[in-house]
């Protein structure tokens, strides 16, 4: 029997378009897979030939989930290229701000994002409130929003919603799909504190606004420092960004750290989430900067899914290619080289399986030739996942001793193997503990600030531009979905060349000229699909990642 072909568009809760196409065998099985974004940007066009000292501001334009982002690699690639070191208390003040990001993102991921792909939340309405609130003490030593009273709230609220036929935010989903694995009680504990999540993320949004003036789009970085001098120097505000992250901490420990492990527990013999798949090539920059010369994760390249060996990054080897994005130039060529010329080919005439399982006539991309927006970045020729659990498996395998004893806790917790962390699974559980990492040990970079800043108030380097000179930079980094490395060329004072190469596109992109497919299209080959009219194991799979497809296109 021919293979079938199954569309997911839009892949919903995840910022940007994305559209996953599957051909699946006659038991459901994924053959092939086609990650595809149909929506092109155009902002490494448009920074060309603008002043450089702008290229923060209308880089941060590439997303309004990782603003912070892409405004500091903006700036830091203008830095680099112009030999400008900042000063400590630059460096640490950014470094608290990314750590807000984090900390924001990863919240809002678990909870609003991936978590309905987990939790029942109709199932949540035949839960004892008594039972849960006892549950919730199995995970947490002090749970939050669980008492029996909170539960039976949470119950009531859900409950009205439901009567009235209502579901607002949790209306067309995949309720009773037959892989979701928490009982009654603990999908009411998760969904109290998706609720719970809601305040909390507005906690750390503030928390960025703190040094960031405001959150999305901060606005306090510049070419050579800082200008939240006045922050810096008011103890009142430096005392809100404390209180504000030990809401942050207390959250992630208490509530996110201990709804993983619960969820992991039981979704642990659920073939969907547990099954090594992917690229098994893993990539990642140390990040995190806690004092003059620490950082809390490491940079290093995992191959073939081997912990023995962590390689080190040769930048020289990075690539993006478009022999299958919509662009008119094929070949893989470096960052500082890189072209973005939109060549867009359109979709071809197939059946593939309808809304009732029955067939249907569709446009579909074609995927012997240009099928999406988003390029193919590989570095030494080959795919590289990047993101938290690049992040968690580097400064694991490296021996960090801040990751080691949180990575063995959480096996320990879960009485998973190792292995357990090559999975969608795994992908979920690295981004709890990358900003349990941050609650736990972040905080030394406030206190290094706060020391330093005693002797020294510097928070700005002068520079200058020389017309006559031309120069090139980078900034390369982890944020929230990944390793990002921002290129630029300046000549004549003005950009002559920028390119972006972001986690999401790492992640994201299409086949290569060789044939060799991407880690989200590796992750969904050989999954099988339960019920094609409810594809929730494919989604499950690409939420994992987080998707940004503003960034992975920009
Ligand atoms: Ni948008 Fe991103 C940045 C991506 O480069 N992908 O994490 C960051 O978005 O969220």
């Amino acid at each position: 029997m021919a293979n079938k072909r199954v569309v997911v568009d839009p892949i919903t809760r995840i910022e940007g378009h994305l559209r996953i196409e599957v051909e699946v065998d006659e038991n459901n099985v994924i053959q092939n897979a086609y990650s595809t974004s149909t929506l092109w940007r155009g902002l490494e066009t448009i920074v060309k030939n603008r002043d450089p000292r702008d290229a923060g501001f209308l880089m941060q334009r590439i997303c309004g989930v990782c603003t912070f982002s892409h405004y500091r690699a903006g700036i830091e690639a203008v830095e680099d290229a112009l030999g400008i070191v900042p000063p400590l208390n630059a460096k640490l003040t950014r470094s608290l701000m990314n750590m807000a990001l984090f900390m924001h993102d990863h919240v809002v991921h678990f909870y609003h994002l991936h978590g309905l792909d987990w939790v029942d939340v109709v199932s949540a309405l035949d839960a004892d409130p008594a039972k849960a609130s006892k549950e919730a003490f199995k995970y947490a030593e002090l749970p939050i929003a669980t008492g029996e009273n909170d539960l039976k709230k949470v119950k009531k609220r859900v409950k009205e919603f439901v009567d009235k036929g209502q579901l607002g935010p949790f209306a067309n989903a995949y309720w009773g799909h037959k892989t979701y694995r928490l009982t009654p009680e603990q999908n009411l504990i998760l969904l109290s504190h998706y609720l719970k999540a809601l305040e909390v993320q507005r906690d750390l949004a503030k928390l960025m606004a703190m040094f960031g003036g405001k959150q999305p789009h901060p606005q306090s970085l510049t070419v050579g420092g800082v200008t939240c001098v006045m922050d810096l120097m008011d103890p009142s505000r430096m005392g809100e960004y404390l209180t504000l992250f030990k809401v942050g901490s207390e959250f992630i420990e208490n509530a996110y750290q201990a709804d993983v492990i619960m969820a992991a527990k039981m979704y642990k013999d659920e073939a969907s989430v547990t099954e090594q798949a992917g690229v098994m090539n893993f990539m990642s920059h140390q990040e995190m900067q806690l004092n003059k010369t620490e950082f809390l994760f490491d940079t290093g390249i995992i191959e073939n899914g081997d912990l023995s060996k962590v390689f080190d990054i040769n930048e020289d080897l990075i690539t993006e290619e478009a022999t299958h994005s919509w662009y008119a130039d094929n070949e893989a060529l470096h960052p500082y080289n890189g072209k973005t010329n939109p060549n867009y080919t359109g979709f071809k005439d197939m059946d593939t399986v309808g809304p009732d399982g029955k067939m249907i006539h569709s446009k579909v991309i074609d995927e012997n030739g240009k099928y999406s927006w988003i390029k193919s970045p590989r570095y030494d020729g080959k795919p590289m996942e990047v993101g938290p659990l690049a992040c968690i498996l580097i400064s694991y395998a490296k021996g960090n001793e801040k990751i080691v004893p949180l990575v063995d806790d959480f096996l320990a917790k879960t009485g998973l193997p190792k292995a357990a962390l090559f999975t969608t699974l795994g992908r979920t559980a690295a981004r709890m503990i990358q900003v349990r990492a941050i609650a736990k040990h972040g905080l030394e970079a406030f206190n290094t600030l706060i020391e330093n800043l005693k002797v020294d108030q510097d928070t700005f380097t002068s520079y200058k531009i020389d017309k006559d000179k031309e120069y090139r930079g980078r900034f390369i980094g982890d944020v929230p979905r990944g390793m990002l490395s921002h290129w630029i060329r300046i000549k004549n004072a003005v950009v002559e060349n920028y390119q972006a190469v972001v986690p999401s596109t790492w992640n994201a992109g299409p086949i290569d000229s060789l044939g060799q497919i991407g880690p989200y299209e590796a992750n969904l080959v050989g999954l099988k699909v339960q019920d094609l009219t409810q594809p929730l194991e494919i989604i499950r799979v690409i939420h994992s990642f987080d998707p940004c497809i503003a960034c992975a296109v920009h």
